[in-house]
């Protein structure tokens, strides 16, 4: 009866690259709606390695960094009876069809990815292939799993539109073969912004450690980082045009406490900066304090979680190998015997 039942559940992929630290940002635009999502659906989360190669990393770091983010999925409550969790690099369907999806896109399609114009712009010395290719990997990531939706923040909009055609694109020349999927974008919190450029988004890989608050900061370090955060000289508590910062704290209060911003704004109507970003600071704190014990334990338990990577990619494996099957019959590829 259950298996009948996961059978009908609709399919989520997302996945986050482990460069830098995971953000309030990442938390509030993708791993918060994993959570709400995670019964629901039938759902592969993976730490997606792959990807964070299209910038140069340091191999032991990387390392660390991958079992630290795989680790946090977990600690924000990610349920791994229900859900896949998984390293992208351990399930090798990713890159196979990534090759083959390759040929159906176009330069001049990755050449407008936003994404690719600022990395290329950061990352001036290292303007690789993969960096150009990366919407591509992800096309695979998800069309592999015939899924139906993708929970990402608002910059991801653009590469799954880009998903979208590819699989459009294949599905008319050789017939029904990929499920073509929708994005799921939180209304609020869609773009948390840097705090200390909040026209920016905040980015996990910010040179400046104060720009963003990361999920494993603690309750000082959080509270100095948003008592820093850059608003404006004009003193009201107000969603508006031109006030980035204050915008952006008042899209994070809503968003972890489920008040609307209009209530938000009533509740510190005529209060000053000072005593609101307190507020924000206790309630990121208090939303973050959960998190951070679980992961402490949960890095104490190193055979549990491996057992949940080994075992969820196995299952990923298994569900991925058939859409590839499926891609190289109809490509016109020779059985194998
Ligand atoms: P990097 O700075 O290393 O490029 P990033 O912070 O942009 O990383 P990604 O790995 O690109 O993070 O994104 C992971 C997920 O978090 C995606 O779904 C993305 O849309 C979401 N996300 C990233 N930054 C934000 C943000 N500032 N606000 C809301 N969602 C975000
Ligand atoms: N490109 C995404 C990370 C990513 C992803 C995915 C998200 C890689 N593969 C598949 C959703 C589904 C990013 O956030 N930069």
């Amino acid at each position: 009866m259950e298996s009948q039942q996961t059978q009908e559940k609709k399919i989520i992929f997302s996945g986050i690259q482990p460069s830098g630290h995971l953000t309030l940002g990442n938390y509030i635009g993708a791993l918060k709606n994993w959570l709400k999502l995670q019964y629901e659906y039938r759902c592969c989360f993976a730490v997606v390695d792959l990807h964070s190669l299209t910038v140069r990393q340091d191999p032991k770091e990387l390392r660390r960094r991958c079992m630290e983010f795989l680790v946090q999925y977990l600690a924000c409550g990610i349920d791994p009876k229900e859900n896949l969790i998984f390293f992208q690099s351990h399930v090798h369907t990713h890159t196979e069809l990534a090759w083959i999806l390759n040929c159906y896109t176009y330069m001049g399609e990755l050449g407008r990815m936003t994404q690719f114009k600022d990395k290329s712009a950061k990352h001036a010395d290292n303007i690789n292939a993969g960096l150009f290719d990366y919407p591509v990997l992800m096309a695979a990531d998800i069309l592999l799993y015939q899924t139906d939706l993708v929970p990402v923040g608002g910059d991801q909009k653009q590469h799954l539109e880009l998903t979208r055609d590819i699989a459009i694109r294949f599905n008319n020349l050789y017939g029904e073969t990929f499920k073509v999927p929708e994005p799921y974008i939180p209304e609020v919190g869609a773009r948390i912004m840097s705090l200390q450029e909040p026209t920016k988004k905040m980015s996990k890989s910010d040179e400046n450690p104060n720009a963003y608050i990361a999920l494993l900061d603690s309750p000082d370090v959080i509270m100095k980082k948003i008592k820093r955060a850059v608003t404006d000289s004009d003193n009201e508590i107000k969603y508006a045009e031109g006030k980035d910062g204050i915008n952006n704290l008042l899209s994070i209060y809503s968003s972890l406490t489920g008040e609307k911003i209009s209530d938000v704004e009533a509740k510190f109507a005529g209060k000053g900066y000072g005593q609101f970003k307190t507020e924000v600071a206790e309630v990121v704190i208090e939303s973050l304090k959960p998190i951070q014990e679980r992961y402490k334990d949960l890095m104490n338990n190193q055979d549990y979680v491996k057992e949940v990577y080994t075992t969820s990619a196995e299952k990923a494996l298994s569900i991925s190998s058939k859409t590839l099957r499926k891609v190289y019959k109809k490509v016109g590829f020779v059985p194998k015997a």
